[in-house]
């Protein structure tokens, strides 16, 4: 049984586990707990609880479809009057990692082919490789954004291919990838001289935050215009600490979230934005009130508010 049901839904949506009942719908969400595991780290970690942790959160993030958003600018019933679909969260079983990547990418697809905007929860980041494979069911070529502290362009980490450190290298392999923008990176991590040269001889654009703080966010939403559709996948550590503390590598000087609304809104405008994840919640970092979470469910919303008035 891949698909096990949420702790509680995500707002007030309708939860239904079972893909093949899946029928069109305007926005929908999915958990993706694990991937492929690094050898010597705790299993399942940390971040597998993200997905019930910011769906635990709705009632901080959400009032209600008829209360006014003042990020929306709206009530969600706007864009949204019937409200969206929980698929629940894939979790590992006991047949191992590649039954569980494969049942990843096929429901993954089969998100994509039946919403208009797909929401993934991680999940460490290595939950955005099945979701990069399955945007092939978009059946155009799709631009990736990311935003993240670090590359994630590793070929292998102790002999593991699809864990978080290369979620943009796979990505980089597939045909349906038509190019990528990556935004926030900073500090050191597990990018090497060669992980560089090699996200830039493929033709990603990379911005630094150091970049983003000087120059403003200008020449990154030049790059966007025009390349869509887009997929985002949010690493929470591309964010400043001080903005989200609950994820297992802060990095000082990280992006602000007035920062990331801008994107998304550009995203969603010159688009269509097809997905995104919001990746690397670690709920045992996260302060007493949970700002973490509340943050991380804030910006799904955003994502929905934006996308679906755009659409
Ligand atoms: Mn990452």
């Amino acid at each position: 049984m891949p698909l096990v049901a949420p702790a509680r839904p995500f707002i007030d949506w309708t939860v239904d586990t079972d893909p093949a009942r899946w029928t069109p719908v305007p926005a929908a969400i999915l958990g993706v707990t694990a991937s492929e595991p690094y050898s010597g780290e705790p299993q399942p970690n940390d971040q597998a609880s993200g997905p019930d942790a910011i769906r635990g959160q709705s009632h901080q993030f959400w009032d209600g479809a008829d209360h006014w958003d003042f990020h929306l600018g709206g009530p969600l019933r706007a864009v949204l009057p019937n409200g969206g679909r929980d698929g629940g969260n894939l979790v590992l079983g006991d047949d191992g990692f590649r039954p569980y990547f494969d049942t990843c990418v096929a429901t993954l697809a089969r998100q994509f082919r039946t919403a208009t905007l797909s929401v993934i929860l991680g999940g460490d980041h290595g939950v955005t490789i099945p979701a990069v494979h399955a945007l092939e069911a978009v059946g155009r070529p799709v631009h990736v954004v990311q935003i993240d502290a670090h590359l994630d362009w590793r070929d292998e980490v102790r002999g593991a291919r699809l864990g978080y450190s290369s979620p943009m290298r796979r990505a980089s392999e597939l045909p349906w990838i038509s190019g990528m923008t990556q935004i926030g990176l900073r500090g050191t991590g597990s990018a090497r001289a060669g992980e560089v040269e090699a996200a830039t001889r493929w033709g990603a654009q990379l911005f630094t935050a150091d970049a983003v703080h000087e120059h403003g966010l200008g020449p990154v939403l030049a790059t966007l215009e025009g390349k869509g559709p887009f997929y985002l996948t949010v690493d929470l550590d591309g964010f400043d600490p001080s903005v989200i503390p609950g994820v297992a590598g802060p990095a000082p000087g990280g992006l602000r979230l007035e920062q990331v609304v801008p994107i998304l809104k550009t995203l969603a405008r010159s688009g269509p934005l097809v997905g995104l994840d919001i990746v690397e919640l670690a709920p045992s970092f996260d302060l007493a009130n949970r700002i973490s979470a509340i943050t991380a469910g804030r910006l799904a919303l955003i994502a929905i508010g934006a996308a679906l008035s755009a659409s």
